[in-house]
């Protein structure tokens, strides 16, 4: 194919966050603001990308068909031999990373900014995945910022717009581009993991009823086709299942807040069993059960625990298990009795695709509504649900039809009563101004110099505070900044972030975890259960005199 030389100039800020690069929609609409950033990846990634095949597709939201054609000239014009792009541009991030492992492609470009809302005056984002289907790690990262900062030029095919509408292979030379139906691998990978034909037993028990929140965003396509199509749900099961451009005005995040009619459903008097929903991009879940509010710190432990027996692709044990450092600690306590190893890594899925790759971690999450496993290299809404309801197929194998089910809430009652109770909470803080989020910070930081082991903090004593750390213990890569921590001498913990997902102003997140194993506790509701400690940490902070903000945007 032709290829023209396009002449450049670089735009600030084009960083990548904890997940990619996210900006408004028209930052992404400037001239060139994408191909710069895709330009400056392919230069970082030099000479290995001749001949390879690229991975695209995105969560349907505003200019991704139109960011689709850009990627495609690019990836033609630097010698790419073929990109694989799911129909309509359209491609959830666990299915992209399915995807790059079931084909063997060089990896792949998603197109989504995940839980932010969408439209043209909302965001946009991108972010690469490598050979292992993985979250570019930090050394690709680094590299393409530094090359957005001095690029100059483009290498654009000059080949017209390829129809993304119909599945089948279109060439130009030695250049092609395959458009997929997005769901096909994806769903070929899902089961190898789960025992499809026992969850539609399951699923098309009268006594059993669920409900999928799409929320208008990727997951709509895939959870019709899984949960109605293959495990026979009724039809209606899934809502909101139809990807819009602006997710319907909404903010595609599943939470208790934004997520708010899910959670009416479920906590009304004729409530489903079960109640899930997944974010923009579908790599996000929330699990409830008929009033009962899975927390995700919780929901990866308790599939850690019975997924040896629920699940047959984890029939022979796991290898391991990992978590971020804010999510609750629940499945520490699940490794140290499945004397499997353990691993703390910093806020991000990026952290988790070593230990993966090296054998040595099965299922993993974070406190933010992620939960995934080796199948993949990304979080996965859609497995987080199949392995609930894989755990409830079992459990109720001997439950006669009319007879009384164990419920989500059974499952984690019987949890906590073995292990004892993390109770969890965050709390987010969106949009401040980020000079007074920067001084809230330099404040928090303080107050550590000034806190050695022992200082007390209301009824609580400090065990140890710091700024988080990682070394990577598979490739000795080191991460700083990750985390101003405060942990106390019975296993509580305060923890203060600034998110890397935004795209405008700061957002603060706070964590807040304490531990107890009184039986008497176990069912009590967690803003009751840590009301002390959040004032401690509230206090300690002074976010409210930095924020000015009485109240955070969000409480999980
Ligand atoms: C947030 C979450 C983090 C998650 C990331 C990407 O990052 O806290 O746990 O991995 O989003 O999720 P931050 O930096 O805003 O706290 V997603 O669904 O946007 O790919
Ligand atoms: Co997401």
């Amino acid at each position: 194919v032709a290829v023209k030389e396009v002449a450049t100039t670089p735009y600030d800020g084009q960083k990548t966050g904890t997940s990619g690069l996210r900006k408004k929609t028209r930052d992404f609409m400037k001239p060139n603001y994408l191909a710069n950033w895709v330009q400056s990846l392919f230069n970082a990634l030099g000479s290995e990308v001749a001949g390879e095949t690229l991975g695209l597709g995105g969560d349907g939201r505003y200019f991704g068909v139109e960011a689709a054609q850009i990627i495609i000239k690019l990836a033609a014009g630097n010698g790419f031999a073929k990109v694989v792009v799911g129909r309509d541009a359209l491609m959830a991030t666990p299915a992209m990373s399915a995807v790059i492992r079931r084909r063997k492609l060089y990896g792949g470009l998603i197109m989504s900014a995940s839980h932010n809302p969408g439209g043209p005056d909302n965001d946009f984002g991108i972010k690469f995945n490598y050979k292992a289907g993985e979250p570019a790690p930090e050394k690709i990262t680094d590299k393409i910022y530094a090359e957005t900062q001095t690029i100059s030029g483009l290498r654009v095919a000059d080949i017209p717009d390829v129809d993304l509408s119909k599945v089948g292979t279109t060439r130009f030379g030695s250049f092609e581009v395959e458009v997929v139906d997005p769901v096909a691998d994806y769903l070929a990978t899902l089961k190898e993991v789960f025992d499809f034909p026992a969850l539609r037993a399951f699923v098309s028990r009268p006594d059993f009823t669920m409900t999928f929140d799409s929320m208008h965003a990727i997951t709509g396509p895939y959870a019709k086709a899984i949960f109605e199509g293959e495990l026979g749900a009724a039809a209606g099961t899934v809502v909101n299942g139809v990807p819009l451009p602006d997710f319907g005005g909404g903010h595609p995040d599943p939470n208790l807040t934004y997520a708010h009619d899910l959670v009416e459903t479920m906590w009304a008097a004729d409530a489903p069993a079960l109640g899930a929903a997944s974010d923009g991009d579908g790599d996000r879940n929330m699990v409830l059960g008929a009033r009962h509010f899975v927390s995700p710190s919780d929901s990866v432990a308790m599939i850690a625990a019975n997924a040896a027996d629920c699940i047959p692709y984890f029939k022979g044990g796991l290898k391991g298990v990992a978590r971020s450092m804010p999510t609750g600690a629940a499945l520490d306590r699940v490794a140290a009795k499945l004397k499997v190893p353990f691993f703390e890594t910093p806020t991000g899925w990026k952290f988790f695709g070593n230990l993966m790759d090296a054998g040595k971690c099965s299922i993993c999450g974070e406190e933010s509504f992620g939960t995934g496993a080796d199948h993949i290299r990304e979080k996965d809404g859609i497995f987080a649900v199949l392995c609930w309801l894989s755990i409830l197929a079992h459990k109720n194998k001997g439950v006669p039809a009319g007879g009384k089910l164990v419920t989500v809430a059974d499952v984690a009652s019987e949890f906590w009563s073995e292990y004892g109770r993390n109770f969890f909470s965050r709390y987010d803080y969106e949009e401040c101004d980020s000079a007074a989020a920067g001084r809230m910070v330099d404040h928090v930081r303080s107050v550590i110099a000034a806190s050695p082991p022992g200082t007390k903090f209301g009824a609580f004593t400090l065990a140890a505070a710091d700024d988080f750390a990682y070394t990577d213990p598979i490739d000795g890569s080191v991460a700083k900044g990750q985390g101003l921590r405060f942990v106390f001498d019975d296993g509580s913990r305060i923890i203060f972030r600034l998110s890397g997902t935004g795209s405008s102003g700061a957002t603060i997140r706070l964590y807040i975890e304490q531990y107890t194993d009184d039986k008497a506790r176990l069912q009590e509701d967690a803003q009751v259960a840590l009301k002390d400690i959040i004032n401690v940490a509230l206090e300690l902070s002074k976010l409210k005199e930095f924020t000015g903000r009485e109240k955070p945007t969000v409480i999980t």
